[in-house]
């Protein structure tokens, strides 16, 4: 028997099978609440989980959506949690802008679905849960200083920031007002091969090593000038997890304090192949921001004072890891690709393309909506 129980809430994302992990290796029980989708979404946690038949089963996922009040309600119930960790959200900023009331549901409201739930929970069964609340360094937005603490006001500059902004307060006020044990943990961009592959840092690095291998030829990006505080997932999440030990509840930022642009992390990763990005690289207009975030970098003394945390992994080795993690997985579709194998997406669409029905991808074929940040390093969005 584990001595403590977690529910994380999107669990399938890049974070929650880092914090999965992380809490498996603690002893911890763990719950995931995962969307029911007509594919696979679990190919970041295929590795820790086990079929239930087998004995001592700790990872267990529970179907759940942030915009389903009642559901969450069951699953705190079922689970009986000690600490919940809120993950999921429409996480994409620049999808925000196409998406901003689904992106307000599910990042606002379905908190707010969830703190209320905790706090019933707790009144009805008298048992404190603890919550993290993932907030994020994009409510600094257009920012007021430079590097940005806990008291550095807000100035959200997408719909995504507007709503992490709504749930951030909201999980201050349940603290205050209903004496939940409920945290933010402000964290700055961070990344990692699991890292989706439509934010910059993974299209960047899967391109690069699809271009190494003369799978790709260009790489359409959009602002190479904003610059970000990129640290890794992996040490991110141990700081989620001390900010849920402390004896009170508090909000911290978490960061590595370093700023970098876009085209140094182009320089690190193509860098790291011996490639010339310049060469490779088009601006696509589609890409940039009605609002852009144009620098943010992070001051985390508190993190570092109080919950002992730091980072580990520097900037230049989160480029390397990643690259390093991609040039892998181009291997692998150059091996199949070459030997006439389609290469097929996790839902069974092929990809790659056979020997007889595509050549390797040189300029890009793309079929994409005009408002879509797809990455062009993805086979899964360009060779379709
Ligand atoms: P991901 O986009 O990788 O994962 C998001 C997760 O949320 C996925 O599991 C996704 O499920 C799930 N999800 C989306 N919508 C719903 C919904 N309606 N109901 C239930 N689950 C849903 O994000 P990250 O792991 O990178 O980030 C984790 C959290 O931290 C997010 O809240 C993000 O906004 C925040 N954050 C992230 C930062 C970063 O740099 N990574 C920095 C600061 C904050 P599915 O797999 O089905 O899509
Ligand atoms: P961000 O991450 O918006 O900071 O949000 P993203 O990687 O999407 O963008 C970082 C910066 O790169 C610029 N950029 C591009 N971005 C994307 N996605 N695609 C491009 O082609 C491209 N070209 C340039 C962007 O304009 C931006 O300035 C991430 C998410 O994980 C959020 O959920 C999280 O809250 C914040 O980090 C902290």
């Amino acid at each position: 028997m584990s001595e403590k129980t977690a529910l994380i809430t999107g669990v399938t994302g890049q974070d929650g099978a880092y914090l999965a992990e992380l809490l498996l290796a603690k002893g911890y029980d763990v719950h995931g609440v995962m969307r029911r989708s007509s594919g696979f979404s679990t190919q970041r946690i295929d590795h820790i989980y086990r079929d239930r038949h087998e004995n001592d089963i700790r990872l267990h996922l529970e179907y759940g959506d942030m915009l389903d009040a009642l559901g969450l309600r069951r699953i705190l119930t079922k689970v009986k949690p000690d600490e919940i960790y809120n993950l999921a959200a429409q996480s994409h900023v620049r999808t925000s802008f196409d998406q901003p009331i689904y992106t307000a549901e599910v990042i606002a409201m379905g908190t707010l679905h969830l703190l209320e739930a905790v706090r019933d929970y707790q009144e009805m069964t008298g048992r404190q849960v603890r919550l993290y609340q993932a907030s994020s360094s994009e409510m600094f937005g257009n920012v007021r200083q430079v590097p940005q603490n806990e008291h550095t006001p807000f100035f959200p500059r997408s719909p995504y920031a507007c709503a992490k902004v709504h749930a951030f307060y909201q999980t201050i006020n349940y603290r205050d007002a209903y004496g939940l044990y409920a945290c933010n943990g402000i964290l700055f961009n961070h990344e990692s091969p699991r890292r989706g592959e439509t934010f910059v840092t993974r299209k960047i690095t899967r391109a690069a090593a699809r271009i190494k291998l003369g799978l790709q030829d260009k790489l359409f990006l959009g602002n190479l000038d904003a610059k970000r505080d990129w640290g890794f997932a992996g040490d991110y999440v141990e700081a989620m997890w001390l900010i849920l030990q402390q004896e009170d509840p508090d909000d911290f930022v978490v960061a590595t304090g370093e700023t970098r642009s876009v085209r140094e992390f182009l320089d690190e990763a193509f860098g790291h192949l011996k490639l010339d990005w310049q060469k490779h690289v088009e601006i696509d207009k589609r890409y940039f921001r009605p609002t852009e975030v144009h620098i943010l970098q992070g001051d985390a003394t508190k993190a570092r004072n109080l919950l002992g945390w730091k980072p580990k992994v520097s900037f230049k080795q989160l480029a390397h890891m990643m690259v390093d993690a991609d040039m892998e997985l181009a291997q692998r579709e150059k091996t199949l690709t070459d030997a006439g194998f389609p290469v097929h997406a996790a839902d069974g669409r092929p990809v790659c393309g056979t020997r007889s029905q595509s050549k390797p991808l040189k300029g890009l074929v793309r079929r994409e909506i005009e408002s879509e940040d797809r990455s062009s390093a993805s086979p899964r969005a360009t060779a379709l």
